[in-house]
């Protein structure tokens, strides 16, 4: 049996709830083959959970991301990439090997940190990733540094900032909201260039949702690899994290990972979807 191949350009989560971790436990959840090749390692104070980052050498994320192109990638996510050269390694990456989905989780930040890992990197992200997206997937701060505005509020906000991503050259633009959003409802923003839609579940009262950004991303990377539409696999990946982050749980006193395996285990929660027109936009 041959499987699809997916590989993740990412960081490495010592504490194995987001990053890299996050993408082949997920990858593994979606049946695909998954490959990594590693822009940094991430690793925690014992005493304070305060990250620290380190990045590989260049050379090595080049040589590391050629052995994975060698063998034929059928979907690529990248995930933390946390210098401007990174960022072009990856992009050159997925510029030459001509990998038809490309998945941009434009990591900016760390849960349990507040540090925007480096403001220059943004502008990188737009002129060397977004014109390969297929789909990107900001939370609501990623979305208002990416788009060169105000972090959105409201839905209407989120709109405007979707837009303004996809005619940077974004095919696809899925928006969390996630706990930030002041809504009732965990909702997210699926915009395709024509049609806005929103994803609509109930919050969950989780506060275990480390690495919630990371799984959503590979998921999606997965279901493309395996040949669902944009629309169907932002769908089943909402349907995936949500109920990994239902089923969040403690690992220390620090983090809360999610479950990335919930799905298959304990199912997976309904989702609404409300196509909005003018008229339907409310918050
Ligand atoms: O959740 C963002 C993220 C991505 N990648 C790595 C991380 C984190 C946050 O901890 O460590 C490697």
């Amino acid at each position: 049996m041959v499987l699809k191949k997916t590989l993740t350009i990412a960081g490495s989560d010592t504490s194995g709830g987001a990053g890299m971790q996050a993408d082949l436990k997920t990858f593994q959840e979606h049946g695909t083959y998954g490959m990594v090749a590693l822009t940094v390692v991430v690793t925690m104070d014992p005493k304070t959970w305060s990250h620290n980052v380190t990045p590989l050498p260049t050379s090595l994320l080049k040589e590391q991301i050629q052995t994975a192109l060698s063998t034929g990638i059928d979907a690529i996510k990248t995930g933390m990439l946390s210098t401007k050269e990174i960022i072009e390694i990856a992009a050159e990456a997925i510029q030459t090997s001509n990998t038809k989905h490309v998945v941009i989780d434009p990591v900016m930040i760390c849960k349990g940190d507040d540090e925007v890992l480096n403001p220059d990197n943004t502008t990188a992200m737009i002129e060397y990733l977004l014109p390969h997206a297929t789909v990107v997937t900001p939370n609501l701060f990623e979305a208002g540094q990416l788009a060169g505005l105000p972090t959105p509020k409201t839905i209407e906000e989120m709109k405007t900032v979707a837009q303004k991503i996809y005619e940077l050259g974004a095919k696809n633009v899925v928006i969390k909201g996630g706990k930030a959003l002041q809504h009732e409802k965990a909702v997210d923003l699926f915009y395709d260039g024509v049609t806005f839609r929103l994803l609509v579940t109930e919050k969950v009262p989780s506060i275990y949702n480390h690495g919630a950004g990371c799984t959503f991303a590979a998921s999606i990377c997965a279901n493309l690899a395996n040949g669902l539409s944009v629309y169907d696999a932002v769908y089943e990946a909402k349907q995936f994290v949500s109920a990994a982050i239902a089923n969040g749980w403690a690992l220390n006193k620090f983090v809360g990972p999610v479950m990335h395996g919930a799905k298959s285990r304990f199912g997976a929660p309904s989702i609404e979807v409300i196509e909005l027109t003018n008229e339907t936009v409310k918050n």
